[in-house]
């Protein structure tokens, strides 16, 4: 085990019996959602998971130890904190540890964390991805290229349309990243289920995506991969509503000079407050469905031995 990582009691028991665990990140926790929401979701989350049949995992930095596992404690804190807790993606990792301090991972570093565990499948609510205007501002996540390099399997509800999600579909295509929209045939938005974008690679089961997971890693095909859970229709947004709230919210980043790891959060936090809250609730029942299908693709990517 590495010399930095903490598993919870719980995790660790599930790995040494080969139980499934599904790994949650906590950017989505502290720069995700308002508080007192966020922990909350947070904790429901594990609840789904369990009842699905797998051992959440919920990741992230505390007093500089990297943490798969965390107590409701802990996520209350990362929850509280919000903003004030770092938002960690790779390159931050090192100086966090170092530095003893706390950190909520990204999917990129939640994916780092959870490879080191030796967790597999991974839920959350969106990943960055290549941003709009990136042709000026350079402006592409970290977690498409974690995607490319490390072996974890990213569940979530596709992409918001904040980002550019055809020219991030386009850079996951360039950096070998298989991207798989269960049950439907457009890559979902995140907040609608569809964006236009017709879905190259749709699988119909846990089964087929636990199927392929393991043919890629057996061939040594390392880096994971996109699983694109498409929002249930019953909690999709408005398209028009959605779409308006997310040009406002550029505008403002654009007018007020956001730049660096604070534009999601701040888009994210100006789409909610624009929508009225709606999307929160959009945003948790989705993360909750992708927690459902990451379960279900970790107990059956253990079945496969
Ligand atoms: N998109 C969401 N919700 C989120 C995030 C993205 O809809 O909470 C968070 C995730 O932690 C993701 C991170 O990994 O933002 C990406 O940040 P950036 O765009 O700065 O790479
Ligand atoms: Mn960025």
């Amino acid at each position: 085990m590495n010399a930095y990582l903490d598993l919870s009691d719980e995790v660790a028991e599930a790995l040494a019996r080969g139980a499934p665990v599904v790994a949650l990140e906590s950017t989505i926790i502290s720069h995700g959602m308002p508080y007192p929401r966020n922990a909350e979701t947070a904790i429901a989350v594990e609840a789904e998971v369990r009842a699905a049949g797998a051992i959440p995992a919920t990741i992230a930095i505390i007093g500089g130890r990297l943490k798969a596992g965390l107590n409701a404690d802990q996520i209350g804190l990362l929850g509280e904190r919000g903003h004030d807790v770092a938002k960690v993606s790779r390159r931050d990792i090192a100086r966090i540890v170092a530095s003893g301090a706390d950190g909520a991972t990204t999917v990129s570093a939640t994916m780092i964390i959870a490879e080191l565990a030796g967790i597999r499948i991974f839920a959350t609510g969106g990943i960055g991805g290549v941003h709009r205007g990136a042709e000026s501002s350079m402006d592409v996540s970290a977690d498409l290229d974690e995607l490319a390099r490390t072996g974890v399997a990213v569940v979530c509800a596709g992409a918001k349309s904040i980002l550019d999600i055809a020219k991030t579909l386009e850079y996951l295509e360039t950096k070998g990243v298989p991207v798989v929209v269960y049950r439907g045939d457009e890559f979902p938005a995140f907040y609608t289920s569809r964006s236009g974008l017709r879905a190259e690679l749709r699988m119909d089961s846990a089964a087929a995506i636990a199927a392929m997971l393991k043919a890629k890693w057996d061939l040594g095909l390392s880096g994971g991969a996109v699983i694109a859970n498409p929002i249930p229709v019953e909690y999709e947004m408005p398209v028009d509503v959605i779409n308006a709230a997310i040009d406002q919210a550029l505008v403002e980043a654009t007018a007020a000079g956001v730049r660096g790891k604070d534009v999601t959060p701040f888009l994210l936090a100006r789409v909610k407050d624009l929508t009225g809250g709606d999307s929160l609730e959009s945003n948790i029942a989705l993360v909750m469905n992708n927690a459902r299908l990451a379960a279900q693709i970790a107990i059956e990517y253990g079945r496969l031995g």
